[in-house]
């Protein structure tokens, strides 16, 4: 998720490179007065060696980053867990660059490649669902588009050991992201597609046996830059959006029931350049909540608590470096809490926090992945041993893995 690396010219980064070790200087002042943890001043230096992440205190430690190249123009990685426990999970990457999608599968140190397919637009996105519902995992792909041609989800799926195209459907121009949900069920909404520049949501309505189908677009009063269903039992039907509008950025709430999908909330405004959203409960209270990134020069996390009326509060606000695109949301050292790792256009490194189980991130470890231009990160375990992995992809085509195992 998430899609402001393309719309701020990639590769002006690279100049923006210098100048945002600058401006994080300055970053740091940037609040809204929100609660901060005592420890923050102590997350860019939080103990560890700069190379790998084996912090005192810490519970958990990656080892040294493994890395390939997979495709130019990399910009997003999803993962479909196993179904069955103890199987290895499958990994998908978007080449925005070369137009394709790859399906990586754990090797000894890193993900090799298995399997790709050239899509007709170039990919932003992809998800990993059975739009279709024969039992078999498809998958659904958007592409952003450009001015001469409309951005779309592509269908597709596996037709004699290959990936074959089922159909696509024009969503709008800035395409960047489709979310999907759990499962899909036959005659309703199984995904929902955003258009950055029409400002709406497109669900996508599932057909046994056929290709899915358009319903009513919805208009929004931002420009949406990333979304998320609930994926917990009970709030499966909840669907989470970040964007801008004219001044700050928010987050909207919307319940999704067969085909209808009805705005149910929204939260206070914050944040000026939201970028991606990953959606757990980080306070325990059975309540899904939510982080937002902003990836501006002034780089933050902010923390979305929701109560049992949908009423949501900016709780917390972490600065991060400058242009930090992604992260994800993961319990990473087992203590039954939610953590952070994000990673930034203007470092080489993935900063992981610890959760303190009310919102607020503390102790951070900085990891270094190595690679340029990070946009896009994803927690997966790798080699079944329980412990959450991390996998980043980058813009010039390199993917990094880091192994986690438990402090001896
Ligand atoms: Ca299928
Ligand atoms: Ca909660
Ligand atoms: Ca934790
Ligand atoms: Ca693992």
């Amino acid at each position: 998720m998430g899609l402001k690396f393309a719309r701020g010219q990639p590769f002006k980064t690279i100049v923006q490179i210098q100048v945002a070790i600058a401006l994080l200087l300055f970053a740091e002042g940037c609040s809204l007065g929100l609660r901060k943890s005592a420890d923050e001043a102590d997350a860019g230096d939080a103990g560890t060696s700069e190379a790998t992440g084996c912090a005192q205190g810490a519970r958990v430690c990656f080892g040294e980053p493994s890395s390939n190249f997979v495709s130019w123009g990399l910009t997003s990685i999803s993962v479909r867990e196993p179904l069955l426990r103890g199987a290895l999970p499958t990994v998908f990457v978007s080449s925005n660059g070369t137009s394709k999608v790859f399906q990586l599968e754990p090797a000894s140190t890193s993900l090799e490649t298995v399997d790709f397919f050239k899509a007709a637009v170039a990919p932003w996105q992809t998800a990993s669902i059975d739009f279709d519902l024969d039992g078999i995992e498809d998958l659904a792909v958007a592409s952003p588009g450009k001015q001469s041609h409309l951005g779309e989800v592509s269908f597709w799926n596996r037709v004699s050991e290959r990936w074959s195209l089922a159909g696509s459907l024009t969503i709008g121009l800035g395409t960047y992201s489709v979310g999907t949900r759990n499962s899909a069920t036959a005659e309703a909404v199984f995904a929902i597609a955003a258009s950055y520049d029409a400002q709406s949501l497109v669900p996508l309505i599932a057909h046994k046996g056929a290709v899915p189908t358009a319903g009513t677009s919805i208009s929004l009063d931002l420009k949406p830059t990333a979304l998320a269903f609930g994926k917990v039992t009970g709030q499966e039907n909840r669907l989470y959006v970040i964007g801008d509008g004219s001044n700050h950025g928010k987050l909207v709430e919307f319940e999704v029931q067969d085909r209808s999908v009805t705005k149910i909330s929204k939260s206070p405004e914050f944040g000026h350049s939201l970028n991606d959203l990953r959606v757990g409960d980080l306070n325990n209270d059975s309540m899904l909540d939510a982080i937002a990134i902003d990836d501006s020069a002034a780089s933050s996390l902010y923390s979305l608590i929701s109560d049992a009326n949908h009423n949501w509060t900016v709780a917390y606000q972490l600065p991060l470096p400058a242009y930090s695109h992604a992260g994800v949301l993961d319990d990473f050292d087992r203590d039954g809490l939610l953590d952070v790792a994000v990673i930034s256009g203007s470092t080489n490194t993935i900063r992981m926090c610890f959760g303190d189980g009310h919102g607020a991130f503390g102790k951070c470890l900085e990891l270094l992945h190595g690679l340029e231009q990070a946009t896009n990160i994803a927690s997966v375990d790798l080699n079944s041993d329980n412990w959450k992995d991390l996998a980043v992809v980058s813009f010039e085509g390199k993917m990094a893995v880091l192994h986690a195992h438990a402090v001896e």
